[in-house]
Parts: C-alpha cells; structure tokens; sequence
C-alpha cells in the first residue's frame, strides 16, 4: 500500500499543538485588530480578500496524504492543462493571471433536497479544511504530487442531501468566454463538464480543493474550487466549478464527447489497458528523468477497487 496512513496517536500530539497556537494567535488578532480584521479574515478568508497566494488558516493534516515528496510550486503552478486559458502547459500561468474569482456562486441542482445558489464562502464555511498530499496522473502519461487544501466531497454531498434517485453528480465549470478566452476557440465543447458515480463521488479520497501549499489556490490550478479524485486520470478533475447536479442518468462528460474511443467516464488510472495511441505502462514524474511505472488506480487500489468489483476495466476505462 501507497498511502501513507498515520496512527491517530502519530497525528494528534502535533496537530494539537498547532491548533493550541492557533486559537492563541487568533485571539490576540482579534483583540488586537478587532472589528477592522473581522471574523471573515480567519477561517475561509473574506471572499473579497480571498487570492492566489493568501494563506489558509486552520488547514488539518489529512491521514490520506501519500509520502512521495511533493513537486514544488513552480512546477505545479507553471505545468497545468486548463484550456479555458489556452491548450499549451505554460497558457494557464499566463492567461489565468487576471480571472476574477470573487463573487463565485455555486448552483446545486437535480435530485436533491436542497437545491439552491450558493455564494462560495456559504458552500464552504460549515466544513474543516484538509492537507492531502496526492499524485495526479494525466491521461498524457505524466505525473506530479500536489499537497491540496480541500474538503472531503462526501462531507458536501451529506450536507445537500441527494434524494435516492440521484445515481450519480455532475460537474460543470464556468462558461464565460469573456473571462476565460479559451472558450472563444471551440477546441472542446463548453463548458467543461465530469461526472462522479455517487459511490465514487463519496469516497473519503475525493475531494472538493480550494487551496495548495496553503494558500488560496492559483487561477490556473482551478481557482477558487475544483474537483480532485486521485484514483483516476487527470482530466477528472475539473476545475472553477459553478455547478453540482445530482441525476438519475450517466452524464456526458466533456472528454468523452470529444474522443469516446481514447477517454471513457470512468478514466481510472490503469497501466494495463492503453490508450489507444499510447501506453499508459509508465509516466514520466514532472522534475525527474527516468521513467516511473504507471500503478493501478494511480496506487490507491487498495482503498477503491472494490467500487468496480466485477466490471470489465477494458471495457469501463
Ligand atoms: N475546466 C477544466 N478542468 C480541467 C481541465 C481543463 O482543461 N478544463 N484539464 C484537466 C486535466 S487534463 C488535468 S491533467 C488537470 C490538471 O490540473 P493541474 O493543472 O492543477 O495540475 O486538470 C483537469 N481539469
Ligand atoms: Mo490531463
């Protein structure tokens, strides 16, 4: 097994104390700045105050977290596929700079309890912030290891209450092609849409991510709020998410449309089944020279193999 799970004896001694000062800090904030720094400056930042770089307080290290090392900021920051901002690795750094992510407003739809428009601190604010550390495999045969900040999905999904019709939840990423200048050009139907079945879409593994290293997350990595589901390729996990739909239906998801011979809905990492112009055996870690071997699952087998007992992989990739 891959991950690295930590006793809960091994987690809390340290956490604790962090915590002990943290809650000492955050009172002397608030004596000290009082009304002028505001409640909304500590937890979940302001959301007007909320940008790449801001540091996120009160992040809980996650059990989940894999111990390979984690690439750097620079590597994860300046390598990114994100065609709303353009389809070369470098577009996204560069074109994303300026997208504004305050307001966001995230509508929950479908076979739902509670379907509503939430503004992003509301959708946000009821739950803990994690640290999972995670590899991400692009279906391109690459790979990094990118310490998140995020949510456990399931935690979200309890709260909204899906009725027993939902059978899985769809994802839709903002359509704006005045923000997003990669949606003027037709290289992919917009807006990008994914799909979770609901079992899948509650494993403790997949999460909802708002941050990285820390800090509020960067534009090109998905600002302010994307998907991560570890276990499967890259293109997965989608990003500035505006939309939660839970439906009865599989759901068309963008990648799939636009290649259904090369990229299915389920897109679980799988070095034995290929892509039809390539092996996805190996991928090559960003910042390193040799080859590494591709792992079922992306070496999270043992946590969720059994969601798919007894379906062809070949025939579901
Ligand atoms: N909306 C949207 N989400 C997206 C993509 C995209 O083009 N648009 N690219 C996907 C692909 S192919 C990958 S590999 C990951 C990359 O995430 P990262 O840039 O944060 O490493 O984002 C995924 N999410
Ligand atoms: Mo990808």
């Amino acid at each position: 097994m891959l991950i690295h799970v930590r006793k809960t004896s091994e987690v809390q001694s340290s956490e604790i104390t962090d915590r002990r000062v943290y809650e000492a800090r955050r009172k002397f904030l608030q004596t000290a700045a009082g009304a002028a720094l505001g409640a909304a400056g500590i937890s979940w930042l302001g959301m007007s105050d909320a940008h790449a770089g801001t540091k996120l307080n009160n992040v809980v290290k996650s059990r989940y977290s894999t111990n390979d090392p984690p690439n750097t900021l620079q590597d994860i920051t300046s390598y990114n596929n994100f065609y709303e901002f353009g389809v070369d690795k470098e577009d996204p750094a560069q074109m994303a700079k300026d997208f504004v992510t305050t307001p966001w407003s995230i509508a929950v739809e479908g076979e739902v309890a509670k379907p509503a428009v939430y503004q992003l601190e509301d959708f946000i604010k009821p739950h803990a912030l994690e640290e999972r550390i995670y590899r991400l495999r692009c279906v391109e045969a690459w790979s990094m290891v990118i310490p998140w900040v995020g949510i456990p999905l399931a935690d979200i999904i309890k709260r909204l209450q899906p009725t027993s019709k939902a059978k899985y939840v769809e994802f839709v990423t903002l359509h704006d092609p005045a923000r997003m200048p990669g949606q003027k050009r037709s290289v992919l139907p917009w807006p990008y849409r994914e799909g979770l079945r609901m079992d899948e879409a509650m494993h403790p593994l997949a999460i909802l991510a708002v941050g990285l290293y820390g800090e509020v997350l960067p534009n090109q990595n998905g600002a302010p709020i994307r998907l991560v589901v570890p276990w499967k390729y890259g293109f997965k996990n989608i990003k500035s998410i505006v939309k939660l739909r839970f439906v009865e239906q599989q759901p068309a998801t963008t990648w799939a449309v636009q290649g259904p011979r090369e990229y299915g809905f389920y897109a679980n990492v799988n070095p034995e089944v290929d892509h039809p112009r390539w092996t996805q055996s190996k991928e090559r870690r960003i910042g390193e020279f040799l080859k590494r071997k591709t792992l079922k699952f992306n070496g999270y087998a043992e946590e969720v193999a059994s969601l798919y007992a007894g379906m062809d992989l070949a025939k579901f990739y």
